[in-house]
């Protein structure tokens, strides 16, 4: 099954683009990340995203559907996530470099969202982690986020799927466009 990037899914009755669902604890960066790939712009106003948030980016040749999943109710948005699954060209979490303490919290949710999606999204689908804020002095490099989120575990029991931990800036754009071209190389094997 090859994923047509430049060319949107031609459905029957609809045109699908390819999905890119955004998840993490709530605060990380993921609207931000959202409207600076869209608009180039930083997001200047910040409201927690109540349950999600579905833009239209075009990025190169391609339209890409962001979904973001809100970090408040991440854990209430469960049941919705199987009717979003398809056509999904990649998942990207969101990580606060800079919140050590909430890092054990992200492993958890991170394994609670991979195993809830076992079967339903294909196992070749990738995972970007954007490490955002990582401007921030002292924030987690890409490496400790990797051992802090335990990546070697979840590779080694998710073997066909690739995982990718890519250090982000929402505000300056550092990493964004590095990492979304890593998912998207990943994309068009599936
Ligand atoms: N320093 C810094 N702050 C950032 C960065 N990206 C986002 N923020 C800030 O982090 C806060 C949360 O940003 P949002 O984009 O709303 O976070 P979110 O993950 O969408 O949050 P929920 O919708 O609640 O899940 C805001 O105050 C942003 O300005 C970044 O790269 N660096
Ligand atoms: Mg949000």
């Amino acid at each position: 099954m090859g994923m047509s990037l430049g060319k949107p899914f031609s459905g029957f009755y609809q045109e699908i683009e390819p999905r890119i669902v955004l998840f993490g604890l709530d605060a990380t960066g993921k609207s931000s990340i959202m409207h600076k790939l869209k608009t180039g712009q930083v997001l200047t106003i910040n409201m927690p995203t109540i349950g999600f948030d579905v833009e239209s980016i075009k990025y190169k040749d391609s339209t890409l559907s962001f979904w973001e999943m809100g970090g408040q109710q991440r854990y209430k948005l469960f049941p919705l996530w199987k009717h979003f699954i398809q056509e999904i060209a990649g998942l990207v979490f969101v990580v606060d470099s800079t919140d050590r303490d909430r890092i054990e919290e992200a492993k958890d949710f991170l394994n609670m969202v991979i195993d809830e999606i076992h079967g339903s999204v294909p196992d070749n689908v990738a995972v970007l982690v954007y490490g955002n804020k990582h401007q921030v002095p002292g924030a987690m490099s890409a490496s400790e986020i990797s051992n802090k989120l335990d990546l070697t575990s979840l590779r080694n029991k998710n073997w066909q799927r690739n995982w990718h931990v890519q250090s982000s800036c929402a505000f300056c754009g550092d990493g964004l466009h590095e990492g979304l071209d890593w998912l998207l190389k990943n994309a068009e094997r599936i």
